[in-house]
């Protein structure tokens, strides 16, 4: 019987291990060290700087181009003597709002039934959580899935029973209704009625935040319609807890973005603040991560994951399985490094 120090022992992943892991996700095809964004693409704008950075509380760290807009939100709001929740919901509310991708809110991009259904979740640092999925005609599924939190004993509530609980809380739940170009974009798909994910193009960029307020308080959130064309019913990572979105005091927190399936079966938001609170950095414990992801996952051509973290210290990590993954620290764009 292993004695209770060694079982601790065990379960302590030291720094060495956790590159252990990059270095065979490496062997298996994923390539080596991450690389510098300037080594990745001469796009404009996004800088390297961030990673592994230090960044002073208040600190708003969002996925994608449209992170700017919604740390923009965040930032105001914890201006304004928001805490980090009101700073992650207000930075999802942005996007939701206003998504020209067409991978956020009611403006989404369908399932292959035609229907927009929408997932969400916030969550706290000590524990508390509210999530939705598979909703529809909720203009802000990130303000539902705090009401969840905040006005009932559950975490995740789904479909029509999330939809009637938000109509409980006065909330407007349209119809079933397709913007004209989601409209257009369906039926064209329609046509060949065929799905196959794309690296970076699927169409599905989620915005997931990171929040920590001048109180020290840090707060998770990410709002999504999934894959576009998706089954229906179908549901990624994004609203659930350890998948899409993790954050524990005083560990840190971790977020995802991309292909869901791949992350739920890694639990990846989890897996990295798990590799923190054993002593691993947020760029590390990202890594480790997205290197446990792809050793599940296979051929790691063929999705794309982004994930960030963020410690109590302001330590910033990211990585991706591809190149391409474009987040926003504060009012700054950066590209993060990848395993291929
Ligand atoms: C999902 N992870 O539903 C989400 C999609 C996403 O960038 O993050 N796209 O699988």
């Amino acid at each position: 019987m292993p004695s209770k120090r060694d079982k601790r022992a065990e379960m302590t992943l030291t720094r060495r291990q956790t590159l252990g892991v990059v270095a065979a996700a490496a062997a298996a095809g994923c390539g080596t060290a991450p690389r510098s964004a300037s080594e990745k693409s001469s796009a404009p704008g996004p800088s390297p700087a961030a990673v592994g950075r230090l960044a002073r509380p208040p600190v708003a760290l969002a996925t994608w181009d449209h992170g700017l807009p919604a740390n923009a939100a965040a930032l105001a709001r914890l201006g304004a003597g928001g805490t980090a929740l009101d700073a992650v919901e207000a930075g999802c509310r942005a996007v939701e709002a206003d998504c020209p991708d067409m991978t956020v809110g009611l403006g989404s991009r369908p399932d292959r039934d035609g229907f927009v259904t929408l997932d969400a979740a916030i969550m706290a640092d000590d524990g508390r959580a509210g999530c939705v999925a598979f909703v529809q005609g909720v203009a802000h599924p990130i303000s539902l899935a705090r009401l969840v939190m905040e006005k009932t004993p559950h975490v995740l509530l789904v479909g029509r029973g999330a939809e009637e609980f938000a109509r409980a809380e006065g909330i407007i739940v349209h119809p079933p209704r397709l913007t004209a170009e989601a409209d257009r974009q369906w039926r064209e798909w329609l046509r060949e009625r065929r799905y196959e994910p794309v690296i970076n193009i699927e169409n599905h960029d989620t915005i997931s935040m990171l929040a920590l307020d001048a109180q020290g308080r840090m707060a998770a959130g990410s709002t999504t319609s999934g894959l576009a064309y998706k089954m229906h019913g179908r549901v990624g990572d994004s609203p659930i807890v350890g998948a899409g979105v993790f954050v524990d005091a005083p560990v840190g927190g971790a977020i995802c973005t991309g292909l869901g399936e791949t992350v739920l079966r890694t639990l990846g938001a989890h897996l990295a603040v798990e590799a923190m609170r054993a002593g691993a950095t947020p760029q590390e414990a990202c890594e480790h991560a997205i290197a446990r992801i792809v050793a599940k996952n296979g051929d790691p051509s063929r999705y794309q994951v982004g994930m960030l973290a963020l410690d109590y210290e302001g330590r910033v990590g990211a990585f991706a399985v591809q190149p391409g993954f474009t987040y926003a620290l504060g009012a700054e764009l950066a590209r993060a490094p990848s395993a291929r």
